[in-house]
């Protein structure tokens, strides 16, 4: 079984410092991670947090607001190394065989804004044992600079691509939360929960529940959406949080 992990970036870093990482939870995710029975086929993302957001914010980049700033680019992408560096270093000592992958030096938007991203080192890297750990980033964007990759995209990209079973998204929410603030169970259209969803967080430059919803409905695979505290129950194969099939048959 192969699993697409996302682990939002507001799980592992303190949201209101920027460029602080929330060592208790990365490592409770780690952990999760190196002791599950997934093994070495995984391949994991995460957000931006307080490192890749708070300077896109800075800068007013966006997945469509684009930047020619080099200062803007090196601090957002950097941002994001140093945050990968983190994960991968933490997987590393839990004895994960994690490996960086950076999606600015492989990525590219079209005029039209559609995401061109070649993922044979990601699979690749996989059948060779490794755990690739990719991160929302920047990315070449034609006519616009450089504009936001979230790792919401970047999931929708490699579900398929490593023909995953089940796509997870680590959140700081429990799931998909109704307007009565209840986890929803289940999301097969996106018209159903759109009210509910409302507008994105303003320091989430990537669009929000809405958008993560819109992209994962798209996908073959179940993908589901919870927090924390689930994330070991989702690597044994549960199904915590809200699933997200728009395709499947469960
Ligand atoms: O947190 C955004 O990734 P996300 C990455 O998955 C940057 O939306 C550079 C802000």
């Amino acid at each position: 079984m192969t699993v697409v992990l996302k682990l939002g970036g507001s799980v592992i870093t303190e949201k209101d410092e920027p460029e602080t990482v929330d060592r208790t939870a990365l490592s409770a995710a780690v952990s999760a991670i190196a002791d599950s029975a997934v093994g070495e086929d995984i391949v994991v993302v995460h957000g931006g947090g307080s490192f890749g957001h708070h300077h896109a914010a800075e800068y007013g980049v966006s997945t469509t607001e684009g930047t020619h700033d080099v200062d803007g680019v090196q601090a957002i992408h950097g941002a994001m190394c140093r945050l990968n560096a983190a994960v991968v270093d933490a997987l590393s000592e839990a004895g994960v065989p994690a490996v960086p992958v950076h999606p600015f030096s492989a990525g590219v938007r079209d005029a039209d804004g559609d995401l061109s991203l070649p993922t044979a080192q990601v699979t690749t890297l996989l059948s060779e044992g490794f755990v690739p750990v990719l991160h929302g980033d920047l990315v070449a964007h034609a006519g616009a600079g450089a504009t936001v990759l979230s790792g919401d995209e970047l999931v929708v990209e490699l579900a398929p691509a490593v023909d995953a079973d089940r796509v997870g998204v680590c959140s700081t929410v429990p799931g998909v939360l109704d307007e009565a603030g209840t986890v929803v169970n289940r999301i097969a259209a996106f018209e159903a929960v759109e009210s509910a969803l409302g507008g994105s967080d303003a320091t989430d430059v990537s669009g929000g529940m809405a958008g993560k919803v819109r992209a994962l409905l798209a996908l073959s695979a179940p993908a589901l959406v919870f927090g924390p505290d689930a994330l070991p129950a989702f690597l044994a194969g549960e199904n915590p949080g809200t699933t997200i099939a728009g395709d499947v048959d469960l």
